[in-house]
């Protein structure tokens, strides 16, 4: 069946576009414009970096004299502000687009409805929230650094049907499937920065580098949480040079082992006062450094500590019909155990989906 052409129809493909440059807009969000007139496209365009043009500047320009008296499907709410390009909302004015239909509002604080207001209060007709629940999942890692300053936090973990990732002897090549492991390396792309713990790094010397068909220009920053500088400088991640490496460490580390790192291309970041990294200080420091958004992959007292200190936004998790058991083989989620059923953490809402023979859980963890 071919699809009804309406408002839903130019908003899907204004946001396919935007999905297309999921991991190259650093900070900012993705956004997607489509300008229509008389029943065709006329401009499309696509914010396809920070600091440079908005989707809507894009689009206009591709449609030239036809922007007169069209309807524009923007899948943000258009800027208001000067940021480092002036606002989007008076360029649409200016252009006399006769119609604006926007999927979501613009999180960010400095816009924040003001774009939607003064488009109404120059007489130009704007319908909010076509094809919202997209839109805002799309941006789901934009609203929480723009609101917050803060890095969106998705922790991904591939484990047998009982939870381990690894055997009781730490064989752990391979849990997922081929297509699940592809899959991730366009998930670490999507993301700023790469997060695991030294005993990753210890146990299977990663590069933690991002390929996906072949070929990727953009590396997310390595970042290794590391409370005793246990890291080798020999590591892998020091060898290839494709992007920073970041140690999160404390205040009361080996000033020797400091140093070799450091020569080796580590930046190293102090976090808290105590002997362990406080990793609510981490990211928020990692937040200042322009990180807003980070796939957490390990191991399993990473992913504890994170999610006990409520700092985890989205859990992906791959499942492989497998059970390994072994009392000593690690989990993908250790901490402390919460001790009444009630009191669990529930990921809602919640996208199931099957790849191949794993199934792909995803969600957004609760606390009670
Ligand atoms: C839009 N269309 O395509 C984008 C918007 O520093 P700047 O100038 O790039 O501004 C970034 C802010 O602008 C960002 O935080 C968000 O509020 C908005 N992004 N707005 O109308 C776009 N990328
Ligand atoms: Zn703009």
């Amino acid at each position: 069946m071919e699809p009804v052409i309406n408002d839903e129809f130019y908003m899907s493909l204004a946001l396919d576009m935007a999905q297309r440059a999921q991991g190259q807009t650093g900070i900012n969000p993705v956004v997607g414009c489509v300008l229509v007139k008389d029943g065709a496209v006329v401009g499309l365009g696509t914010h396809l970096q920070r600091g440079s043009g908005h989707a809507e500047v894009h689009a206009v320009r591709m449609a030239g004299d036809h922007a007169e008296g069209s309807t524009a499907y923007v899948t943000l709410e258009p800027c208001s502000h000067y940021g480092k390009t002036p606002p989007c909302c008076d360029l649409l004015i200016e252009s006399k687009v006769k119609r604006v239909v926007v999927a979501c509002e613009d999180p960010n604080p400095l816009v924040a409805g003001t774009g939607i207001g003064k488009l109404r209060q120059k007489g130009i007709e704007v319908k909010v929230g076509v094809l919202r629940d997209r839109a805002v999942r799309q941006n789901e890692k934009f609203a929480k650094f723009i609101t917050t300053g803060m890095p969106f936090v998705t922790i991904k973990t591939a484990s047998t049907l009982d939870g381990k990732i690894a055997t009781d002897s730490g064989d752990s090549k391979w849990i997922s499937n081929e297509e699940a492991r592809l899959q991730v390396h366009s998930l670490r792309h999507r993301h700023q920065a790469i997060m695991v713990g030294v005993g990753t790094i210890l146990t299977d010397d990663p590069s933690l580098t991002t390929r996906h068909d072949g070929v990727d220009g953009q590396q997310p920053v390595r970042v290794i949480v590391d409370s005793r500088l246990r890291t080798s400088p020999e590591a892998k991640v020091f060898k290839d040079g494709t992007s920073p490496v970041i140690i999160l460490t404390t205040k009361q580390v080996d000033p020797v082992k400091a140093k070799l790192l450091s020569e080796a291309g580590a930046n190293l970041v102090s976090c808290g006062s105590g002997t362990q990294v406080d990793l609510k200080s981490a990211l928020q420091q990692l937040g200042t450094m322009d990180i807003g958004s980070i796939l957490v992959e390990g191991g399993g007292a990473l992913n504890g500590s994170l999610l006990k200190e409520r700092l985890v936004d989205r859990i992906i998790m791959y499942l492989a019909p497998k059970i390994v058991g072994g009392n000593a083989a690690p989990a993908s989620f250790s901490f402390e155990g919460i001790h009444r059923m009630g009191d669990a953490v529930r990921l809602d809402p919640l996208e199931v989906e099957q790849v191949g023979d794993n199934v792909l859980i995803s969600g957004i963890p609760n606390w009670p």
